[in-house]
C-alpha cells in the first residue's frame, strides 16, 4: 500500500496526539491522583438521611477541631439544605473565621447540581448517588456566594447560600 507523504505526516500527527493525551490523562489519574470529587463514595439518593453526615440534625456547620470545620449540605431542586437555626428557620449563611479549614460535604436527592463558592477554589459537581467532598482553607475574609452552576430546572437561580469569612 502506498501512502502519500502528507498522509503519513497526518497519520503520525494524529496517532501521536492521541498517545500524548492518553499519557496526560494517565499521568493525572494514576500519578497525581486526580479523580471526580465524589471519590466514588456512594449514597442512596432516595434516603440520604440514612447517612450519618446527612441526618437533618447534622446538616450545616460544625466545628470538629480548633479552626477545623465540616459543612454538610443536601442539595435538591431548588434549595441547599444547610440545616435550621434554633428558631427553626432554614440556615442560608455559613460563618467561619478567616484561615479556617473547611470540609464541604454535599449530596443531592434528585438531579445533578453544582456547588460553587464563588471567589474561592470550591467548585464541585453534585451527583445523585454520590457524596462530593472538598476541603479548603478560607484564606480571604469576605462574603462569598454559593451558586448552583449546573442547570437543574426552572428554579435553578433560586439555589444559593452565602459563606461569610470573618476576620478574628
Ligand atoms: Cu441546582
Amino acid at each position: 500500500m502506498h501512502l502519500h507523504k502528507y498522509e503519513k505526516i497526518w497519520l503520525v500527527f494524529g496517532l501521536g496526539s492521541l498517545a500524548l493525551f492518553l499519557l496526560i490523562i494517565g499521568f493525572a489519574a494514576f500519578w497525581k491522583g486526580t479523580h471526580p470529587q465524589s471519590h466514588i463514595e456512594t449514597i442512596d439518593p432516595q434516603n440520604v438521611e440514612a447517612h450519618e453526615s446527612f441526618k437533618p440534625e447534622n446538616l450545616g456547620l460544625r466545628e470538629v477541631a480548633d479552626g477545623k470545620y465540616i459543612v454538610n449540605i443536601v442539595a435538591s431542586a431548588f434549595n441547599y439544605d444547610i440545616g435550621s437555626d434554633d428558631a427553626g428557620k432554614p440556615v442560608k449563611t455559613i460563618r467561619v473565621p478567616k484561615g479556617s479549614t473547611v470540609l464541604f460535604q454535599v449530596t443531592t436527592k434528585d438531579v445533578v447540581h453544582g456547588f460553587q463558592v464563588a471567589g474561592t477554589n470550591v467548585n464541585m459537581m453534585v451527583e445523585p448517588g454520590h457524596i462530593s467532598r472538598l476541603e479548603t482553607v478560607m484564606k480571604n475574609a469576605g462574603e462569598f456566594t454559593v451558586v448552583c452552576n449546573e442547570y437543574c430546572g426552572i428554579g435553578h437561580h433560586q439555589m444559593f447560600a452565602t459563606v461569610e469569612v470573618y476576620d478574628e
